[in-house]
């Protein structure tokens, strides 16, 4: 099995990629929405398919990235029937199996936070991702969407506390970065929920939290009640791929061009490279038109660059000049990217040189 925690430090909010390794299937459980393009990068990178995303529950603190991965990627939106969400493909019913290839998470109620929340149990009980039901060391709070401490404390004395004391959880937020816990632990010593405390106790404690309302309450809720379809599509702006050449980006959030495009567009963008001089002019040659500055004077040597025309970087390897999208990204520079493989892969390909020796 293949396993990633992602984070959203906006929100605190953890993503967890699961895939099976033969077949290649893949779920996100929990997809951020100003997330989906790294979660598309890191999907595409490790040669995954995405096929189901599962939601927690509706999110009063983020908007999720279902709608916006199965527009990206074909995937399918799984929430429990009880959400009230429309715009799912699967809704689920309390221990109803969600496959990929061979293997299976079950879909436990866990009531209490929200009225629709479930946590997901991997078939052979090793794994536990409880959403807002349990955290480490914490739970979700109950009061609003239908919270409601009675029935979280049973939930996850019913349906959590009953896994083994070994499994492990994995929560839906984290707000001091702690990553993980486990079932045994969490009896024991959740200041809250450990098996000590009597139901009675839970609610005082419950009703006493005294938190403000998440800030995005008020956008998160409507849109995740539409599984994440944004009401205006300006919401998209930020998440719209640049336009002027097919680039692809990197779970590293590096933006790519490949060498044959840039081999038939070398006059319509600014080629950048960013080696020293005795590179450039030795062995391996430059891109035909290409203009030197190296990376250590680029940020000073960047006001002789266009805003307006786009940029291709170039080094050796494509590492240095990976690093001067970010510089030039920083100097305000917005069509900027790497070409893919640097100099060793345009030779290897056998495209245009300016000096250099074959
Ligand atoms: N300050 C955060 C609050 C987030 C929040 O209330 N999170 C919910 C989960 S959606 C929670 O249960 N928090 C529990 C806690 O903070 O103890 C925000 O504005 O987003
Ligand atoms: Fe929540």
């Amino acid at each position: 099995m293949i396993f990633r925690q992602l984070y959203d430090p906006q929100s605190s909010t953890y993503t967890y990629l699961l895939a099976d390794a033969a077949s290649r299937e893949v779920l996100l459980i929990d997809p951020v929405f100003e997330q989906a393009r790294r979660d598309a990068a890191l999907i595409e990178e490790l040669g995954l398919r995405l096929k189901y995303t599962l939601e927690t529950h509706v999110h009063a603190d983020h908007v999720t990235a279902a709608w916006l991965l199965k527009h990206k990627l074909g995937s399918r939106i799984a929430i429990s029937a009880a959400s009230g969400a429309e715009g799912a493909d699967v809704y689920l019913q309390p221990h109803e199996k969600v496959q990929f290839g061979p293997r299976h998470l079950e879909a436990r109620p866990t009531a209490g936070h929200t009225s629709g929340c479930m946590s997901y149990v991997l078939d052979d009980q090793t794994m536990a991702f409880t959403g807002d039901a349990l955290f480490i060391r914490g739970c979700g709070r109950t009061d609003f969407q239908n919270g409601d401490a009675r029935a979280l404390y049973r939930s996850v004395r019913t349906h959590l506390f009953s896994l083994p004391d070994r499994c492990l959880v994995y929560p839906g937020h984290d707000y001091r970065g702690l990553t993980v816990t486990s079932i045994g632990e969490e009896k024991l010593y959740n200041p809250r929920l450990a098996e000590s405390i009597g139901e009675n106790d839970f609610v005082g404690y419950m009703t006493h939290l005294g938190l403000a309302h998440p800030k995005q309450m008020d956008v998160a809720i409507p849109a995740n009640l539409k599984c994440g379809k944004p009401a205006q599509t300006t919401t998209l702006d930020p998440l719209i791929d640049p336009t002027w050449a097919p680039l692809t980006y990197t779970f590293a959030g590096i933006w790519e061009v490949q060498p044959h495009w840039l081999e038939e567009h070398l006059r319509d963008v600014q080629i950048v490279d960013v080696r020293e001089p005795d590179e450039f002019n030795g062995p391996l040659g430059h891109v035909p038109g290409a203009k030197l500055l190296p990376l250590g004077g680029l940020v000073a040597s960047a006001t002789q660059l266009s805003k307006e025309k786009p940029i291709v970087t170039v080094c050796r390897s494509g590492a240095r000049s990976a690093q001067a999208t970010v510089l030039l990204g920083k100097c305000g520079f917005e069509k900027v990217a790497n070409l893919s493989g640097g100099m060793l892969r345009w030779r290897t390909q056998r495209y245009a040189v300016e000096g250099g020796v074959d």
